[in-house]
């Protein structure tokens, strides 16, 4: 039992997750969401963001989001975390029908450990959070002293960004 091999243990990967719905009952679609990231086998929510109820960014003709954050542990790697989130988008009817547009369940990896990754399916840091108020604010409500990889602290970021369309939802 002493054997030094036995006490190996898989490098535990930190990892923030944005979590995005406006379709559908946003509320609990962000529930179910956070319930099936914590039964990836590999991986462990480690903790939850407030919900915030946020105004639309980018396309503004569609209804308001929820956004939440999650920090999360895991011992995959980030490609094979991306394609369990792609199947839990899936498993909630996401249909990409526009980029920016409505959707069921926006799984976002946004930051994962000190990595920086240029693939063409995966960019981490993600690359529109550091101008996001509906990413910073449950980011920085969990973390508030984490750095955004390549662009410095996320809390130095906020404090360019127009905060009035992120409410905190009423628990
Ligand atoms: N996601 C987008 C585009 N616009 N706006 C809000 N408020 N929240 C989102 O999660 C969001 C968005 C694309 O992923
Ligand atoms: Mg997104
Ligand atoms: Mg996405």
């Amino acid at each position: 039992m002493s054997s030094s091999a036995a006490n190996i243990t898989a490098f535990h990967s930190t990892v923030y997750v944005g979590l995005g719905s406006n379709l559908e009952q946003p509320i609990l679609q962000i529930k179910r969401a956070l319930q099936e990231l914590d039964e990836i086998p590999e991986a462990e929510l480690i903790c939850v963001s407030s919900f915030y109820q946020t105004a639309p960014v980018g396309i503004l003709d569609q209804p308001s989001f929820i956004n939440v954050v999650a920090e999360m542990t895991t011992t995959l790697a980030p490609q094979a975390l991306l394609a369990h989130f792609m199947g839990i988008e899936a498993a909630h009817a996401r249909a990409r029908l526009k980029k920016n547009g409505p959707r069921t369940l926006d799984l976002d990896i946004l930051i994962f450990n000190e990595w920086r990754i240029n693939d063409v399916s995966l960019v981490i840091p993600h690359p529109r959070m550091h101008e996001r108020a509906f990413v910073l604010i449950p980011l920085l409500e969990i973390a508030p002293d984490v750095y955004i990889p390549g662009m410095g602290f996320a809390k130095d970021w906020l404090d360019k960004l127009d905060l009035s369309g992120v409410q905190l939802l009423a628990a």
